[in-house]
């Protein structure tokens, strides 16, 4: 007769090594279709099959199947690293050349190194421009994004670098195109001698459709320590569900889903089914802060700007705040809202958390990073009862 445990042993044969089946964590399945509606904030404590995530293990697989949504319906895919990339600096300009299936693009990010100081300096990418205050002690690396992936209009779908690599057709929107940008800039950067930037404390920013690309970036480049997204509004740090709400039950005129794709190429087209019933997306933008965790992120937002949805960004990123709290990481994400500015006009009030930021993520030094505030204009709450049907563990730190 055979025991059960030899015929344990004869099966396990036939079972994927340990390995494998720990790479496959937070995949996708290949056909899988939303179709459960949920007008909740989806719960990021819940893998897409129900099981409960009770750990920062299980967290980890977690943002891997978040990340994989995003990308499936809404952002595109964002490629693998290429076959080469390598760079070259000279008179403040590092030149990152890519080569991936047969085909090179080449662009240029200009270096603004600080004055004073022997470094390697940290520095930040500004993502199409900076419109935060930046200490002098600090780089700023000028990404011309644009250049990557345009972002017109609608004519501006498949144009720029990115897809001359990867071809017009290719899924990726400008946000991931970008992104992939990015990721190279980091790689030339690694690889390249001279511009005495130091690669462990890199961080980006952006503001309004740069600081949507800033967010997106944050949440799928793990080598930035810092990201800080300024008045990104829909699309960005508010929440497609609560940006419906504001238009549809609360008469505001803000920025929703269907009208975004309309206006521009920063998404998939993958996302066009779903702009018109985005409670059957299960995710929503409190959780693109979910895979910035547990890195440092800054939201800065405009409470009087209706059609950047200050109640959705507020209701959103507090909500995805809870996912830093159960990390015990609170205070690496600060969301602060003023009004009374122009847009991406930072307010002076807000300087000072720009710099707590900057000091702790990128200059190692102690600050106090505890800010979330709203200024309360423009009636910005959040009725927590109607966004969030779920818990928040606490998986220690
Ligand atoms: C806040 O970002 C965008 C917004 O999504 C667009 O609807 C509007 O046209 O432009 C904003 C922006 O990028 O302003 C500079």
């Amino acid at each position: 007769m055979v025991s059960i445990k030899s015929y344990l042993i004869a099966l396990s044969a036939f079972l994927p090594p340990l390995a494998y089946a720990q790479s496959g964590c937070g995949s996708l399945p290949a056909t899988f279709t939303p179709t459960t509606t949920n007008a909740f904030l989806p719960d990021p404590f819940s893998f897409l099959n129900g099981t409960a995530v009770t750990t920062q293990d299980e967290w980890a697989c977690r943002s891997q199947e978040i990340g994989a949504l995003f990308q499936r319906f809404e952002l595109g895919d964002l490629p693998p690293s290429p076959q080469s990339v390598n760079g070259s600096f000279s008179n403040g300009v590092l030149t990152v050349n890519v080569s991936d299936n047969g085909k090179s693009i080449s662009f240029q990010v200009p270096i603004t190194t600080p004055k004073t100081g022997t470094g390697p300096f940290p520095a930040i990418i500004a993502n199409g421009g900076s419109s935060v205050p930046i200490p002098t002690d600090v780089a700023v690396l000028n990404f011309n994004n644009n250049d990557i992936a345009e972002q017109n209009d609608q004519t501006s779908r498949g144009q720029g670098k990115f897809f001359q690599l990867y071809g017009t057709n290719a899924t990726a929107g400008a946000m991931i195109a970008w992104t992939w940008g990015i990721a190279r800039i980091i790689d030339a950067l690694e690889t390249t001698e001279g511009h005495n930037i130091d690669v462990t404390r890199l961080g980006v920013t952006g503001c309004s459709r740069n600081g949507k690309g800033a967010f997106v970036a944050g949440a799928f480049e793990p080598r930035l320590a810092l990201t800080i997204v300024q008045e990104s509004g829909s699309g960005g740090a508010g929440c497609w569900r609560i940006s419906d709400y504001m238009l549809n039950d609360q008469d505001i005129d803000t920025q929703t889903a269907t009208e975004i794709v309309q206006e521009n190429v920063w998404f998939s087209t993958s996302f066009n089914p779903w702009v018109g019933n985005v409670t059957t997306l299960p995710f929503d933008h409190h959780l693109l802060a979910g895979l910035v965790a547990p890195r440092g992120l800054l939201v800065i937002d405009n409470t009087g700007i209706d059609w950047l949805g200050p109640e959705s960004v507020w209701g959103c990123q507090t909500t995805g705040h809870k996912i830093y709290e159960a990390l015990g990481v609170s205070d690496s994400f600060g969301i602060t809202q003023q009004g009374n500015h122009s847009h991406c006009a930072l307010p002076s009030q807000e300087a000072p958390d720009v710099t707590a930021f900057i000091s702790r993520f990128l200059q190692g030094q102690s600050a106090n990073t505890s800010i979330i505030n709203t200024d309360g204009v423009n009636n910005v709450g959040f009725n927590q009862s109607l966004w969030v049907d779920w818990n928040t563990p606490d998986f220690g730190d």
